[in-house]
């Protein structure tokens, strides 16, 4: 059950003295994830704007119809760190003559925080499927107009119009990937399975992910759940495991323990896939494993907030990501799985598609709508304890 200020902030949202953005952007600031606001703001109508969906969607329809200005001189992105090839952004530049500003962020609720706090500069961002629900439903999310995208062919038919983001009215499929435990294959065997975390073994020399959906999700999946439950008596375990974990761990650390897993200081990491292929190039010995019990599959994507200053840039920008070759190098560098079908048959190391046996181990993670305020509590208890 939400808190008492999580339960405030939803009855003035229901009795309408505060719109939908300023309640995502005040329960963000409480510490709700991103998951739960998203939930909520499904689960309360009416959605997004407060325009029932059809008004949205004929309003979504008429922005898409009305023709985009010549290119602005200049982008600015706001992306998840090494999450592009060192030549993409400056190819473009100079192809369209444009001048790139260029943040990173490790968490979709760092980039939800921004957003909802009102930044209005950028003009591209890359949230996961959840975070993007959010934004589509706070009306952050600007509309696509398909007729700029002239490589929209080249999505394949699989990443196409998501339950996220139907007929992909605002987002353009980015990367996919796994989360598993990278490892240290001249210091430690082979990871079998997430219980490797809660061995003494190795203590101090384990990360996990500084996320609770995959911490809380491996620790389910580790006793045989699904890591979308919202079972009481599994999560009740899974807390439980993952504190008898913590004691093991040197630190809840994302994209930014690479640098660890190469010096050595790390042995074994929760990690997405792509950043520990990243990992490898400078240590061979960092190797990949997904437990037996199975993870998480998922998907980013390109989207352009309504507010952005440069949409026409935003466009070029999203069509240019989508060309075969920039797609691969793309996804040659950042070591994920591309959407796009005609850049993976140009790729040195293509990620393939999981095969029907790898899928039936992993999961994607689905809004778990208001039960997931207990997934916010059992998160913070997890980190305070
Ligand atoms: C960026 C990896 C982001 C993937 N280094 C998480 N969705």
């Amino acid at each position: 059950m939400p808190d008492r200020r999580a339960e405030t902030l939803l009855r003035a949202m229901a009795a309408g003295s505060i719109g939908r953005r300023e309640f995502a952007r005040r329960a963000l600031a409480i510490g709700v994830s991103a998951t739960t606001i998203a939930g909520w703001l499904a689960a309360c109508r009416p959605v997004g704007d407060g325009l029932a969906p059809a008004a949205r969607a004929a309003r979504d329809a008429a922005e898409a119809l009305e023709p985009l200005g010549p290119i602005e001189h200049r982008l600015a992105i706001y992306n998840w760190s090494d999450y592009v090839a060192p030549d993409t952004i400056p190819n473009f530049a100079r192809e369209f003559g444009v001048r790139v500003t260029y943040d990173v962020y490790e968490s979709n609720e760092e980039l939800l925080a921004k957003l909802l706090a009102g930044a209005r500069g950028y003009d591209v961002v890359f949230p996961s499927s959840y975070a993007l629900s959010v934004l589509v439903a706070t009306g952050l999310a600007g509309s696509l107009h398909r007729a700029y995208l002239t490589n929209w062919g080249n999505v394949a038919p699989l990443f196409l119009n998501p339950g996220f983001d139907p007929g992909n009215a605002h987002s353009v499929p980015w990367q996919w990937g796994i989360t598993g435990l990278a490892y240290r294959s001249d210091k430690v065997e082979t990871p079998e399975s997430w219980g490797v975390l809660q061995s003494r073994r190795y203590a101090g020399k384990m990360t996990q992910l500084d996320d609770g959906r995959d911490v809380i999700g491996s620790w389910l999946r580790y006793r045989g759940h699904s890591l979308n439950s919202r079972d009481q008596i599994e999560l009740a375990a899974a807390k439980n495991d993952a504190i008898s974990a913590k004691r093991n761990l040197r630190a809840y650390l994302s994209a930014p323990v690479k640098g660890q897993l190469i010096s050595g200081d790390v042995w074994i990491a929760q990690l997405w896939n792509g950043d520990a292929t990243q990992a490898r190039v400078e240590q061979p010995a960092i190797q990949y494993a997904i437990p037996r019990e199975g993870s998480t599959i998922w998907a980013d994507n390109v989207v352009m907030p309504r507010s952005a200053p440069h949409p026409r840039a935003a466009h070029e920008f999203m069509n240019y990501i989508l060309r075969p070759e920039v797609g691969a190098a793309i996804s040659d560098f950042t070591g994920y799985g591309t959407p796009n079908a005609k850049a993976l048959a140009r790729m040195e190391h293509p990620v393939p598609y999981p095969t029907p046996d790898q899928l039936r181990r992993l999961e994607y993670q689905i809004d778990l709508g208001r039960e997931t305020a207990e997934w916010d509590q059992l998160w913070t208890e997890i980190k305070s304890a």
